[in-house]
């Protein structure tokens, strides 16, 4: 069975298979986890995702891991908050979603993802953290190649939240 796991720390010191970048629609790099990405992996890690021609909010694209430990990274770009009212919630879920699927294609058993959108993205980390935790719950519902799923939190009050959502829906 698959275990979920909040842990505290920085996504880019990770022995996984892949980690999950919350990157912006250019794929070119960026602040916050997608900049830490960026310096860890090298300037071979910019080369492939130049081949890329961008990513659209919600969906994944994967490239190597160049110097990170971590063999592979997937690239998602989450919703940027406007509100609640601009299908934020469904384009999150579906970064779950996609970055999962193209995981399995590559037969990954270990991911890690930041709290996407939760930086500079603006989105309120409560309802961030109850998407992704129950997108990932329902997909391994249909799918076990997954050993562990990793919620890497950069701040106590993301694992709390993490904490909680990975509580709240343990029953289902
Ligand atoms: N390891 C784990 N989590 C981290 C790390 C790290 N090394 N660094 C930051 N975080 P953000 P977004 C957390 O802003 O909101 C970029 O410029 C951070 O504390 O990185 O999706 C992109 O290029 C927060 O909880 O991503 C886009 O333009 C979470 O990662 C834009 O930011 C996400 O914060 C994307 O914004």
């Amino acid at each position: 069975m698959t275990k979920i796991k909040a842990i505290k720390g920085d996504i880019t010191t990770l022995d996984v298979d892949a980690i999950v970048n919350a990157a912006n629609t250019s794929l070119l790099g960026g602040g916050g986890v997608d900049g830490a990405i960026h310096r860890a992996a090298g300037p071979e890690l910019l080369a492939e995702c130049k081949q890329l021609h961008g990513c659209e909010i919600g969906q994944a694209k994967i490239t190597k891991g160049y110097r990170l430990p971590a063999r592979y990274v997937i690239h998602t770009v989450g919703p940027i908050w406007r509100g609640g009212d601009h299908n934020e919630a469904k384009l999150l879920a579906n970064c779950y979603l996609n970055s999962m699927t193209l995981a399995t294609t590559y037969n990954i058993k270990t991911i890690a993802f930041p709290a996407i959108s939760c930086g500079v993205y603006g989105y309120p980390i409560a309802e961030a953290t109850e998407i992704a935790v129950n997108t990932v719950k329902k997909f391994l519902t249909t799918n076990s190649n997954f050993d562990y799923i990793y919620f890497v939190c950069f701040n106590e009050d993301i694992y709390q939240n993490y904490l909680s959502a990975i509580k709240k829906y343990s029953a289902d």
